[in-house]
This record gives structure tokens, sequence and C-alpha cells, in this order.
């Protein structure tokens, strides 16, 4: 699916803003035939829950509407007329003034409605959009409404991050050509000095296709026409970890000689494999630093804010990372354009996140009843999470900067059932996408003796809590059974792997002498430890620490203020440990630490 971009032949207005808002208990039935009746605005983009005082919005249950009035430029008649939502979490429904227009299921992928009938260039017309943050066994990630004992919908999931829900992404109105480019997939490759960009554009009506390859600096370095083709870039610059090089191939949709449509992709020429227990970017062994993140924000919630996202690139530099995992769903596409252009290196993940009965067994992980079944992850949930994959990998296909899927975090995939459900899903990732890895996020009660899928994957990704959820303050217990778990994977894989949680809750200005949890120095000694670990493994591919920041997490009585495992603060001050990872990891450029330059 194409971002939609301003071209010679296509136009874009944001409708980025101030919006009406109201939730349905407090508005009339069919709110959107008329303005709203609600005496609340509400910005966009952002997450709506933290930005009213009411505690009613923050945690509704529901349907919420957003409204606001949209004027048509008048240039664009005879053109096809969109609106485009970068994210409407996690369900839409769409009116054009009193018309239900389009909707949408998935809280973390684009979609577009078409809207030429329904509007008249230079014409005005009132836009409303229904918002659900509801998660039920037909949504990824799943959850469950119940009524509770006062007769309020309760929703509760099986995630720890606080469910932020509405428009937290742009939305836009723009024009395409009636004649036009739909789709462009590009792979790269490389043979000696010479890079290979294979392409494949699927067009909208009639028309030739002309394709070229600018270099940095603008200059044609190769063209080609047909609707694929391999394009060849003699001295080929590439894409590096820490070493961005992009070139833009420039689709163009020509009619007896006229252009009607012209359409650019970034091109990062790079190649991405897994070989025994290594994993290549380039044909060179790569070794992942960096975080699992999240998109979070004070009162924005997971509202995007190109601030945070500069930012953020900016620690992540000054700690020396190389690499972040967008868990627990994609994030904004506007931060995968990013990383692209800086040559950090990104794990994908979908949005399916708690497909794990376990985790309501507390430590035990015995399930109240098994995951995968009609009672929670069924075959309803199965079709949204393949149509979510398809969207994903729709939407990030060409980023240079993607290098794997991560399909799920943390499943339970030591239950029965759990192949049946994954299979099908590998399959279609495969399909869509045959040239990157695949992998998960194990969780801890998933082992290297009870796992039953990981020989689908391509790369093994452990989520561990040794001395924090369990052996916590014990450090020594921690370092063997840590020890033993991951000589476990190596003996039963021989795959690449690579941890991708580990980390302790910490409490910024909270020191000791000793090893006591929460404190700054404990953060340090247990990431310390899981180090002196890992580099005792030669299959051993990367290290991502949970969390990047701090994160504000559902309600309950787990967390004190939020997720706390933070190396950086909710507002991005680092704590002890920062400095630690800084020392290790800057200068590393991808080496595996402890390996000569
Ligand atoms: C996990 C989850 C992550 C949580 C983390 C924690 O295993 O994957 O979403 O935030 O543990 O801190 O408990």
């Amino acid at each position: 699916m194409l971002k939609p971009t301003p071209t010679p032949t296509r136009e874009l207005v944001s409708l980025d803003g101030v919006w009406r808002f109201g939730i349905d208990t407090r508005l009339a039935e069919q709110p959107w035939i008329a303005a709203l009746d609600s005496p609340l605005e509400a910005a966009v983009p952002a997450s709506y829950n933290d930005l009213f005082t009411d505690p009613e919005i923050r945690d509704h249950v529901g349907w919420v509407y957003y409204q606001r009035e949209v004027r048509v430029p008048r240039g664009w008649g005879g053109e096809r007329i969109l609106l485009r939502f970068d994210a409407a979490t996690h369900a839409a429904r769409v009116y054009v003034d009193d018309a239900l227009v389009g909707e949408h299921v998935g809280g973390y992928t684009p979609f577009d409605i078409d809207i030429t009938d329904a509007v008249e260039a230079g014409g005005a017309f009132r836009l409303t959009v229904a918002v659900s943050a509801d998660l039920s066994k037909e949504t990824i990630p799943p959850g469950k409404i119940e009524v509770g004992m006062t007769g309020k919908r309760v929703q509760t999931y099986f995630h720890d991050f606080y469910n932020y829900a509405g428009l937290a992404r742009s939305v836009w109105l723009y024009s395409l050509p009636a004649t036009r480019i739909d789709d462009v997939t590009v792979v790269t490759g490389f043979e000696g000095s010479t890079g290979i960009v294979d392409y494949r554009v699927e067009v909208v009506g009639d028309a030739d296709v002309r394709v070229r390859v600018t270099d940095a600096a603008g200059a044609v370095v190769a063209e080609g026409s047909g609707l694929e083709g391999a394009l060849q870039v003699p001295d080929v610059v590439l894409w590096k970890p820490g070493a961005a090089y992009l070139y833009e191939l420039t689709v163009e949709a020509v009619q007896r000689d006229t252009v009607v449509d012209s359409y650019p992709v970034v091109v990062g020429v790079r190649t991405v494999e897994v070989r025994g227990h290594e994993f290549l970017i380039n044909g060179e062994p790569f070794y992942f630093t960096g975080f699992g993140k999240h998109e979070d924000t004070a009162i924005r919630g997971k509202g995007h804010d190109n601030a945070y996202m500069v930012h953020d690139f900016q620690l992540l530099e000054w700690s020396g990372a190389n690499s972040f995992r967008t868990s627990h769903y994609p994030y904004a596409e506007d931060v995968l354009d990013f990383a692209d252009r800086h040559g950090i290196v990104v794990i994908d993940e979908t949005a399916a996140v708690g497909l794990n009965m376990g985790v309501v067994g507390g430590l035990s992980g015995t399930p109240p009843f098994p995951t995968f079944s009609e009672q929670y992850a069924g075959a309803a949930t199965q079709a949204a999470h393949a149509q979510h994959l398809r969207e994903l990998i729709g939407r990030d296909k060409n980023h240079p900067s993607v290098v794997m899927w991560c399909i799920a975090n943390e499943p339970a995939s030591n239950e029965d059932g759990s192949r049946e459900y994954f299979e099908p899903l590998v399959n279609l990732a495969r399909e869509l996408d045959p040239t990157r890895p695949l992998t998960y996020s194990l969780v801890m009660f998933a082992t290297f003796k009870n796992d039953q899928i990981v020989d689908l994957f391509d790369v093994v990704s452990m989520n561990r809590y040794y001395g924090w959820y369990i052996n916590a303050g014990d450090l020594a217990t921690a370092e063997l059974y840590l020890q033993g778990d991951i000589q476990g994977w190596v003996d039963r894989t021989g795959k690449p792997i690579m941890m991708t949680e580990y980390g302790a809750d910490t409490m910024p200005g909270l020191h000791s002498v000793w090893d006591q949890v929460w404190t700054e120095e404990y953060q340090t000694d247990l990431l310390e430890m899981y180090h002196r670990v890992f580099d005792r493994f030669p299959q051993f591919v990367g290290e991502q620490v949970w969390n990047f920041s701090d994160f504000a997490t559902t309600n309950g009585l787990h967390r004190v203020g939020g997720n706390k495992k933070g190396i950086f603060t909710r507002d991005r001050k680092p704590k002890s440990a920062a400095f630690a990872l800084r020392r290790r990891w800057r200068g590393l450029d991808g080496r595996k630490p402890g390996t000569e330059s």
C-alpha cells in the first residue's frame, strides 16, 4: 500500500488539527447526521484517553466520535478523491455527511476510503469518524469485554501497556489520477559492485510503465520499462546499518507519451539472510543492539509526534543502539521512513500480543483454558491475524530498515494448538515476503523443551526475566538459569538466537550498595549479568533491552505509575543503566561485543 505522497500527479491535504469529539453514551443515536452535540474537542493525531480529565472518557469502552468539516480543493474535478487514515485504533466507521462510506478493523495499519462519488471538487462535507477501543476474540490484539458488578462494561486484555485508542496518526484527504500506480514492490540485491533493484508495479487502468533510479545526488543511474524488471545500479552504494544510503525509484504510468501518474519509492540496496547461526546484512554478520520500544508519551498516548521521534533516534544513537523492535504493534510509517534515512535496523512486529492464557495463570504459566481454542484465540482471531499480516507487509515491504518480521509477542507456543494456529500464518508471511526472516518473541513459559513452533521460524527471539519476575534480587542464580536456558536453545535449534526482552523495573533516583530491586544499580547489574552470558555464545546475534523508556500500563496493582523498565524515563531522561549500555554498545557498528573490528 503506497503512502500518500505529493507528486506532479497527486495532491495531499492534511486533516490533522482539532476535531469535535464525543463518546457514544453521551451522544444521540446516529450522531454523524448533524454536528456532534458535545462540548469536547480532541487533537488529531493523539490517543484521546489522556486528553481529558474525565475518567469515564479515559477508560471508555465502546465508540467515540471525531468530526470536522473538510473542503475538497476545487482543482480536483475528474480525480479520484480518497481519505487516508494512518491508523484508527482499533476499528473505524467513516461517514461523509449522513452516509457510511467505509469501515476498517485493525488499530495500527493504514486504510483508504475512496469517496469520489460522495463529494465534489470545491465542495465541503462533514466528516465523522467513529472509532472503537474495543478488543475481542475478533481483534488483534485480542481482549475480552465483560459487564462488571456495577453494570459497567469493562475491557480486559492480556498485555501490560495501556489500551490507548483513537486517531493517533495523521488523517489525509488526497487525490489520485484515474489511471494510476496502485502498488510497487521492490527487492534489492547486489553482485560485486552492481546493485540489483527488482521491481514490480501494479497499475489501475491502461498505461505503460517507465522506471528510473536516481542516486542521492539526483543523477539517473538506471532506467527501465514494463510492469516488472531488474534494474542494475553500477558502483552501488549499499544501505548499511549506521550508514544509510538511499536511492529513489521513480515509477511513471505513461499514456501516449504523457505521464499520467508518478510515484517515488525510497530504495536502500541491501540484503538480509540467515545462514547457520548468523544473521547477515549484506553478507556480513550483524549483531543487534537496542531496545524494544513503545509508541508512548504523556498526554498524546500513542499519538505520533515528530519531536519525540527525532529525539528518540538521537538517544538511540547516543546509546550506541543500532536497532529496535516495534513492540508490540506496527509503528507510524514516518518512524520507518526515519529509520531508513538514519540507518537504524527495525524488527517489525505485528499487534499480536497477548495470545497467551498462561499469563492469567501468573508465574505458574498454567492457562485456565487452552489459548488456541474457540474460547479465546480461535479461527476468528487467526483470520484477523492473517489480515493484519497482509496489511503490515503491504505497508512496510519496501523499507530497507525492516530486516525481519516478528509475527507475535509471547504467544503460548508451549500449548497444543499453537502449531495449527501459526503454521498457516508463517506460510502466509513467507508468501507475502519471501525475502525477510521471520521470528516471534518467546515467553518464559515456552522452553526449549516444550515449545511447539520454533522450527517454523528463522531466528530464536527470547524474552527473559531471570533476576526480575523470578530470582528477583539474586543475580547469581539468575545467571545460572539464563546460561542453561540459552544453551538449551542452542542445542535444540542451531539457529541465530537473540534476546528481545530483558530488564528490570527501576525507580530513577533509588540507589543502594546492595543488590536491591528497583534501584538504578540493580538495573545496571542485571543487564551486565545478561551481557556476560550472551558473550559466551557465538550463536548469539543480538540484545534488545526492555524497554527504551518507561511507559503507561493498564490499571492494576502490578505497576507503580506504569512500567518502569525504561532505560530512559517517560520524558526521556537517562537512568544510570543508559551509561552502561552506551559504554558497551558505542563503536560496535553491528559487530558482536568482544569481537575484533
Ligand atoms: C513481557 C512483555 C512486555 C511487558 C514485559 C514486562 O514479557 O512482552 O510487553 O511489558 O514483559 O515488563 O513485564
